[in-house]
């Protein structure tokens, strides 16, 4: 059998020569329903054998615009070179040892790393998870374990996982959390500030938060306040400048850990090394997974070195954490953001959809709000001159672009908004040709 090889040397093109899917993907489907459980959904019904730069080739030799990035993780495109040079060698040398029985160097590069690229510039550490879920698990514990108290204050439309503490912050029911109470306690909602649907300044939606923070859990209760500074799964919500300024402040003064969970929205995807950057807040802690490592697994608290120490000796790990492939992707992840000045490349790509989104905007009168940063951005699609939710609308389009060869994806509490999320390694006439495509969704479903 030859070698299939992905990367950025793939035909950077749009090319299906079949219908999607194809009798390939079509057999693997199959496959799949027979082997995998039904709770493990698929969005798109193609099996991948290669990806790189802005596609991703199918079994029947399909090549599909990638505008999802696997849920915002491929920002340095797959199987990017400095990523798989690192993997490379490193599963030549050792493949694994847990990091918690004989250490190695890459997990203490990639927490140096950590500590020069996040946001502050201040004494931190880290330590290294597997998912995103877990480093949110663990940046709660940090914060619990170093104030002493157990409330978690967390936000409307928020997503930070499916593990049962992380389910329970999640706020969405449908489909990840429904059947599968009871919850994690101690947990508590808040306002987010939702421009389109609230209309309040960042201070105003700031102070009816933290009303509600401080009256109905009480601040020397909340060991931690967690949020997206800008949404994920939840809908890509920019809050109004001046909300999460206000927050973190709030949290300071009253010795309240402030967590931001950049899990989707770090590592130079919204035009900075982390959409906290935007605004200058310096949380005190932040999760990271996601675009990190180039598509391994490997995800990170990273905080205040005195906080991150508040935890006794072996209270935080796990056997796989940071596992060395996976900091070995991460530090070829880093380089290829550095060499190739991603986050600038995701400013330019974030214009050039903005211009795409506008224009689209224009001729659609669905489109409620365009909004985002650099290459997250989004559009929430709304019954014409109100702001009901047009869910069937936003899933006719998404299966339009899917059947021409264009992986989109949806989110938000009601399902009714796009998300663009391409690789930062995408051409631009490739990233031109995605949006027409989306254009031509919209004409085709009006
Ligand atoms: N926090 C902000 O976006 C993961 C989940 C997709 P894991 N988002 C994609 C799905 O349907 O499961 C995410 C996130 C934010 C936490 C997480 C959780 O990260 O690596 O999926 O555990």
């Amino acid at each position: 059998m030859s070698a299939i090889t992905g990367g950025p040397g793939l035909p950077q093109q749009r090319r299906l020569v079949t219908d999607i899917p194809g009798p390939a993907s079509a057999a693997a489907l199959e496959r799949k329903r027979t082997h995998v459980a039904d709770g493990v959904g698929t969005v798109l019904p193609i099996f991948v054998t290669a990806a790189g730069g802005g596609v991703i080739i199918d079994a029947d030799g399909n090549s599909l615009i990638d505008l999802g990035s696997g849920i915002a993780v491929t920002s340095v495109g797959n199987a990017a070179a400095a990523v798989t040079r690192r993997v490379h060698e490193q599963v030549d040398a050792f493949t694994h040892t847990c990091f918690m029985v004989t250490p190695y160097d890459g997990y203490v590069d990639v927490c140096a790393a950590l500590a020069e690229v996040t946001p502050g510039d201040h004494a931190k550490k880290s330590a290294l998870f597997n998912s995103g879920a877990e480093a949110v698990e663990n940046a709660v514990k940090i914060s619990r374990a170093a104030t002493g108290r157990d409330a978690v204050g967390v936000f409307d439309h928020a997503y930070h996982g499916r593990t049962n503490l992380t389910m329970a912050m999640t706020a969405k029911n449908m489909p990840y959390k429904h059947g599968f109470g009871p919850f994690a306690g101690e947990v508590y909602r808040a306002p987010l500030s939702y421009p389109l649907r609230d209309g309040l300044s960042g201070e105003a939606a700031a102070a009816r938060a933290i009303d509600v923070l401080d009256k109905q859990v009480g601040v020397d209760n909340l060991a931690c306040v967690v949020i997206e500074p800008i949404l994920g799964e939840g809908g890509f919500v920019v809050p109004a400048e001046g909300f999460l300024p206000a927050l973190a402040e709030w949290c300071t003064a009253n010795g309240i850990v402030y967590i931001a969970d950049e899990i989707q929205s770090g590592f130079c995807r919204t035009g900075d090394w982390f959409a906290c950057d935007h605004e200058g807040v310096v949380p005190d802690l932040v999760t990271t997974a996601k675009g990190m490592a180039g598509g391994l697994p490997l995800a990170a608290v990273t905080g205040r070195a005195e906080l991150m120490d508040s935890v006794h000796v072996g209270g935080l790990g796990g056997t796989y954490g940071g596992n060395p492939v996976a900091c070995a992707a991460a530090l070829g992840a880093l380089e290829e953001m550095r060499t190739h000045d991603l986050a600038g490349r995701a400013r330019t790509i974030g214009e050039r959809m903005s211009g795409h989104l506008d224009k689209l905007r224009a001729g659609h009168p669905v489109i409620a709000d365009v909004r985002g940063r650099g290459a997250m951005m989004a559009i929430e699609l709304c019954k014409p001159g109100t702001t009901e939710p047009d869910a069937a609308r936003a899933a006719a389009v998404n299966a339009a672009c899917h059947r021409a060869g264009v992986v989109t994806l949806t989110c938000g509490t009601w399902g009714n908004v796009f998300r663009f999320l391409p690789p930062l390694s995408i051409p631009d006439d490739l990233l031109d040709e995605a949006f027409g495509v989306v254009a031509e969704a919209f004409m085709a479903t009006a």
